[in-house]
Order: C-alpha cells, then structure tokens, then sequence
C-alpha cells in the first residue's frame, strides 16, 4: 500500500511533485552509498567508465571522487543493489499511486555534487527534452537524498506548475563552465519562481517529466549525492525509440504491488 492520499495525488497534479519523506532506511542509505563510493573510483579505462560523466574543471581531484564524477548512468552495471533498488516498495507504490497504474523503469542515475558545485552548472530544463516524443507525459523523475542538503548544498530546484506549459524550446548552455547539457531557451524567467526545500537523508523528490528543474549549487565543504531514477506508466509509449538505456521498461509494478518475475506464472507451472 502507497502511503499517497487523494489530497498529495490532487497537489500533484498541481504542481508537477511530491515530496515523500523517510521512505528510504537509515541501513539502506548506507548500502547505496557504499556503493555508490566504489562505482565513483572506476577508473577511466575501465569499459563501462562512460556511463560517468566527470566534471574535472570543478573538482579538485578529492579522494572520494577522483575524477569529479557529477552524474553517472546505467547504475545497475555497477553494483545489483541498484537493480533492487529499481523496486524499493515505499518508493515504487508511491510512484505506481501519482502515475500509474503500473509502472515501468524508465532509467538509472546518480547526481553527485562536489563541494563548490556552481549553480548553473546543470540549470533550468525539462527532462522531457531527453524523452520526447512519448505518447503522454506520465513520466516521473525521482531522485533520492542520500545526504543532507538544501537548495544551497546541492538540493534539486523545481518551478511548481510548469508542466502545464508543455514542452518548452531549449538551447545548449552558453556558459564555459557549464555540463553543456540542453537548458530551457528562457531560463531566465524560471529562476524567479524556482523553489528548493531541505531534505534529510532517505527523503525522495518525485516530479514529472515536464517540470522545470535545475540542480543546486554545493556550497557546503562536503560531496552530497542523489540517486535519480525515472518511471512512466505501463501506458506510456517511446514514440521514437529514444530510451537506450538499461533495464528500460521492465516492469515495476503490478496491479497496486512490486512485480515479482515468475510470479504467479511459474508457481502455476508447477506440475
Ligand atoms: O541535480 C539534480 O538533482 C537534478 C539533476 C538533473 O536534473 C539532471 O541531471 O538532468
């Protein structure tokens, strides 16, 4: 059972998320960011070092994060534990409750954010851009706090109720110091309306897909990082074939419960 009400359904809706607080254990936060610490010491020549984007210009080579990693794709490569995490209940039913029902993965990342991380390093912009054409918009961005941190230390910003303006027009920053990833054309007027909360570790941010959002700057001495997946709804179709990454689409929930393969089909199978 998804702890949603009708009430955080109707505010989502409204505002394009949901904050869900403490769905994720104190003992659960250590096993991913455990993890998370060894996948950031793959060396570069390794074969799936590609799925690190690194961010040298603003790191400072830190022990914990040699090469500045500020994003990393295709987690479940790295360590299974993000495959199970794919299906954490309190998170994945809540997530079944705001889009579904039934939902499939749609993606696997982490954010990590160095101490001195700028504020437009990676600014406003829909992830819609990166999926695109869909047949709805019922795709959900969920990033998980594994540290403390607000919208000065690393927290994600959103700009409530702009995904009621559709698909909005993006360019390539024009920044140096920038992920050269897409932002919105007119970021500037999304800054003004931007808003941040403070998080504990183990809260999670669920928005859609259509929601601008930007990352906040670090400006605490510590690396604060999230884990940020995507969702759609089982209905919910990839019009051009976009999605190449990992475990795309493999269901996530099944009839109000985490789906299990197998189940019931080869209990029924058995003579
Ligand atoms: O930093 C964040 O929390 C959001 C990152 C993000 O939006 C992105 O990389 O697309």
């Amino acid at each position: 059972m998804s702890t949603i009400t009708p009430k955080d359904k109707e505010a989502f809706e409204a505002n394009g998320f949901h904050v869900l607080r403490a769905a994720v254990s104190a003992n659960e936060i250590a096993r991913l960011k455990e993890a998370l610490a060894r996948m950031l010491l793959t060396p570069a020549e390794h074969p799936y070092a590609k799925n690190l984007a690194d961010a040298p210009e603003i790191a400072t080579s830190p022990p914990n994060n040699p090469r500045g990693v500020w994003a990393a794709f295709n987690l479940q490569l790295f360590d299974d534990i993000f495959w199970d995490f794919a299906y954490h209940p309190a998170i994945a039913l809540a997530v079944d409750a705001l889009i579904g029902a039934d939902i499939n993965l749609y993606e696997t990342a982490s954010i990590h954010k160095v101490p001195g991380f700028p504020n437009n390093y990676r600014d406003w912009h829909q992830d819609s851009e990166y999926s695109d054409p869909q047949s709805d918009d019922r795709n959900v961005t969920v990033i998980t706090f594994l540290d403390e941190m607000d919208g000065e230390s690393g927290a994600t910003w959103v700009v409530p109720g702009s995904h009621k303006q559709g698909a909005l027009p993006h360019i390539l920053p024009s920044e140096n110091l920038s992920s050269k990833a897409k932002e919105v054309k007119d970021k500037h007027l999304c800054a003004p309306n931007g808003v941040a909360f403070a998080y504990q570790p183990g809260d999670v941010l669920i928005f859609l897909v259509r929601v601008v959002h930007k990352s906040g700057a670090n400006q605490s001495g510590e690396l604060k990082s999230s884990i940020a997946y995507n969702y759609c709804s089982r209905s919910t179709l990839d019009l051009a074939r976009i999605n190449g990454f990992v475990g795309a689409y493999l269901p996530i929930t099944r009839n109000g419960a985490i789906y299990r393969p197998g189940a019931p089909f080869l209990n029924e199978a058995k003579p």
